[in-house]
């Protein structure tokens, strides 16, 4: 008799459970929790509304401990690597937009004050946003620098001890909800962040809409017009374009883990469908290509998830390289998406619905692969590393 291997814990046919620890195990039990009882019931109509109750959900998890938690004091959890990605891994399984949500609010906004902040700001701001009393967003795109923020336009000038910055941010995942914005601006002395409350005068938040990917999600354009702030909402730690940087490897080392849920939740999605539809007599997964799809998407979930590991090794080492993250960010989204596509097929018509997951996951996909660079960017990256040629410019 076959055994039966139960797809939520595919990490038992390569016994890959052994690699975590009791606490990682309970830590991914917890969230698993909260996924399956609170946030996977509503995901699908937050979804078609194209919005999320997203100060409802922060509060929730900030209550679990789960925002900024691979981050020391300041009520932070200060949990290792691996659980932070076990974190987004299954937070994604249930949807993008809410590892997104915890990635800008720990890796992006709370990263860059926690490194870069003032003791006052870190004070100020980081309990409240681990709580999830407070909401923070990461401004960097511009709607003319992507891929290329060295570029950006948006510009902060001295004005005795204020700055006023003029400018736009385009794409800021939780702009419209944010109590605190980090801004990144040309100044006379280089790129410089800003820590700044979302209430100020001269910040105006319009949601973007109409997308087609990532719909539980909000997605904001920033305009910042004669926007004067004090010198005490500069982050003194940020001078250069690496500030800004160093905090996208933060959120992309959680997309590694996260891509990894998607297409793990496609995958069990695709697994039970296949074992009680039947065609020609028998259930689907009875016949040899839908095998063989299962085998590649089980082995890409496995393949990814060992990278996964091993950069959380990496990371917890404090030995880990941009290019490293570069490269676990092309892979584990490019085969989230490949198993995205793969398990859809298995459902054929009903897999393009939102009864099932699947079309969900693969629409988030696609903007997972074009956020936090995109898929080109971080190819050219993994070559620069390689050849030593720079190939961007
Ligand atoms: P370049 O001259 O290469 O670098 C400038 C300085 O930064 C350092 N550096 C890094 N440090 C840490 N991590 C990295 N990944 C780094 N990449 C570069 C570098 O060593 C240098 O330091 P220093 O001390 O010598 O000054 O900069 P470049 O202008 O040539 O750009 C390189 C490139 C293209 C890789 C970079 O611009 C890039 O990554 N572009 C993609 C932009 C991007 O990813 N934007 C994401 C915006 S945020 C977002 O999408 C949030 S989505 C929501 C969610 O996360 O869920
Ligand atoms: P472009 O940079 O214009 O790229 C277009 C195409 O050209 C891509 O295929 C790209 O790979 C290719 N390309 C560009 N340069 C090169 C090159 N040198 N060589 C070869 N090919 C190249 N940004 C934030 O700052 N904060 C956020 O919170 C945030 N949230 C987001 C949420 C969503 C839903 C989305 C869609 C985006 C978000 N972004 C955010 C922006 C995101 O990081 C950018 O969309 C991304 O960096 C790509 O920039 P772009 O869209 O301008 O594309």
């Amino acid at each position: 008799m076959a055994k039966e291997v139960i797809p939520r814990e595919l990490n038992a046919l390569m016994a890959l459970d052994t690699r975590l620890s009791k606490e990682q195990l309970a830590i991914r039990e917890v969230v698993r929790n909260i996924g399956d009882k609170e946030l996977r019931p509503n995901i699908a109509s937050w979804y078609e509304a194209g919005n999320l109750p997203a100060r409802e959900i922060a509060r929730k998890l900030g209550s679990l401990g789960l925002l900024g938690m691979h981050l020391e004091g300041y009520g932070c959890a200060g949990t290792d690597a691996l659980s932070y990605g076990l974190a987004c891994l299954e937070l994604e399984a249930v949807d993008s937009g809410l590892r997104s949500l915890v990635s800008v609010q720990g890796s992006l906004a709370m990263f860059a004050i926690h490194e870069y902040g003032s003791e006052e700001q870190k004070e100020m701001w980081l309990p409240k946003m681990a709580s999830g009393e407070a909401i923070g967003c990461f401004g960097l795109t511009e709607a003319d620098f992507g891929s290329n923020p060295s570029g950006m336009r948006t510009f902060a000038k001295r004005d005795g001890s204020d700055w006023v910055i003029n400018g736009s941010k385009m794409w800021i995942t939780n702009g419209t909800v944010a109590d605190v914005a980090i801004i990144w601006a040309q100044s006379d002395e280089g790129i410089r962040g800003f820590c700044v409350p979302t209430k100020t005068p001269g910040l105006k938040a319009t949601l973007i809409k109409h997308k087609l990917s990532l719909r539980a999600s909000l997605t904001a354009e920033l305009v910042f017009d004669g926007m004067r702030i004090p010198d005490a909402y500069r982050l003194p730690g940020a001078t250069s374009l690496r500030a800004p940087l160093m905090c996208l490897a933060e959120a992309r080392f959680g997309i590694i883990f996260g891509a990894v849920g998607a297409a793990r939740d496609s995958f069990e999605s695709a697994i039970k469908y296949s074992k009680t539809r039947i065609q020609f007599d028998k259930p689907i997964a009875g016949y040899q290509l839908t095998q063989a799809k299962i085998a590649e998407m089980a082995t890409g979930i496995t393949t990814s998830l060992l990278l996964a590991y091993h950069l959380a090794d990496l990371k917890d080492s404090g030995k880990i390289e941009p290019e490293q993250i570069s490269m676990g960010k092309y892979h584990n989204v490019q085969t989230a998406l490949e198993i995205a596509r793969s398990a859809r097929s298995i459902l054929g018509g009903a897999g393009i619905t939102s009864e099932y997951p699947i079309f969900r996951h693969m629409a988030n996909l696609e903007t997972v692969l074009t956020y936090e660079g995109t898929h080109e960017i971080h190819m050219l990256v993994i070559g620069q590393a390689i050849t030593g040629e720079t190939a961007f410019r």
